[in-house]
């Protein structure tokens, strides 16, 4: 099952455009993320070594990471059945594809690819809470999907590993993958007024539709990566069923008793 899906990396198939694509994407959100992203996604791009001028090779980066973490990369075509990806992320293994966005995608690219899985999401497994969260998203997962509770959990992992920002002394940063791997997006989530920040609350999230194709119309704000970890430990098999035919709402839609966050 989990073995099907999972390819080898075969580094040597890179070309020389697709190593600059990779080198161009990464300083151009070195950039940006410099006074943006938290530091603790910062610290992880800088511990990890994740170099800006090739494309990381997924073996040697996962000996880095697994002494920190334990974690493991495995090289996938592309998105993976929930089932899969759950069963990979309980057993701290996330799956990372294998190829880079093309030329012409630059940009935006729906989805995940190289960029996004590998610049995006693990600098952040080196983070004790953040490695917890994740592997508990797994096995919650698996169980969701047991119950038919997933896309609340979906809701959750998109407003917080995708798109979630955190609160420091030093005012809110971007901790989301989805954000630090787009140029437009790591700009947008922070300085421009029209979307809202609201503070995390996991029941408001799990109401909460997502639109995969734009900007965020909301923004969801941690205090710490420990707020994930303590959301996933909560009685989700009791708050389930307590969400079932309360009203959603839309992407767009912000609720009188939201804590929004000003910028
Ligand atoms: N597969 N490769 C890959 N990466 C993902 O982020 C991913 C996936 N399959 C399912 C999935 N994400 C989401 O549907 C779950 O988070 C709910
Ligand atoms: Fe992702």
């Amino acid at each position: 099952m989990v073995k099907d899906y999972i390819v080898d990396q075969n580094y040597g198939r890179y070309t020389e455009e697709e190593h600059a694509r990779w080198r161009f994407l990464y300083n151009r959100q070195a950039d940006i993320l410099k006074t943006r992203a938290s530091k603790e996604f910062l610290n992880g791009l800088d511990d990890l070594n994740i170099n800006p001028n090739e494309i990381p090779d997924f073996e040697k980066l996962s000996d880095r990471i697994e002494k920190r973490t334990g974690w493991r990369i495995v090289a996938v075509d592309g998105l993976i059945p929930d089932d899969v990806f759950f069963t990979l992320l309980a057993e701290k293994r996330f799956p990372i594809t294998w190829w880079i966005r093309p030329e012409d995608k630059l940009d935006y690219i729906q989805e995940p690819d190289l960029f996004h899985d590998c610049y995006g999401h693990i600098p952040l497994l080196i983070n004790p809470f953040f490695s917890d969260f994740m592997q508990l998203y797994g096995k919650k997962g698996l169980n969701a999907l047991g119950t038919g509770d997933l896309q609340y959990l979906a809701r959750l992992y998109w407003y917080t590993t995708e798109f979630g920002l955190i609160n420091t002394d030093d005012g809110l940063k971007i901790y989301g993958s989805g954000i630090v791997s787009s140029k437009g997006e790591s700009i947008y989530c922070l300085e421009d007024d029209k979307p809202y920040r609201v503070k995390f609350s996991l029941k408001r999230i799990m109401l909460t539709e997502v639109i995969i194709y734009k900007f965020q119309d909301i923004y969801f704000v941690i205090d710490s990566y420990e707020d994930l970890v303590n959301a996933l430990n909560e009685p989700l098999r009791e708050i389930y069923p307590s969400l079932s035919g309360l009203k959603e709402y839309a992407a767009d839609e912000i609720r009188d008793d939201d804590e929004r966050i000003e910028i």
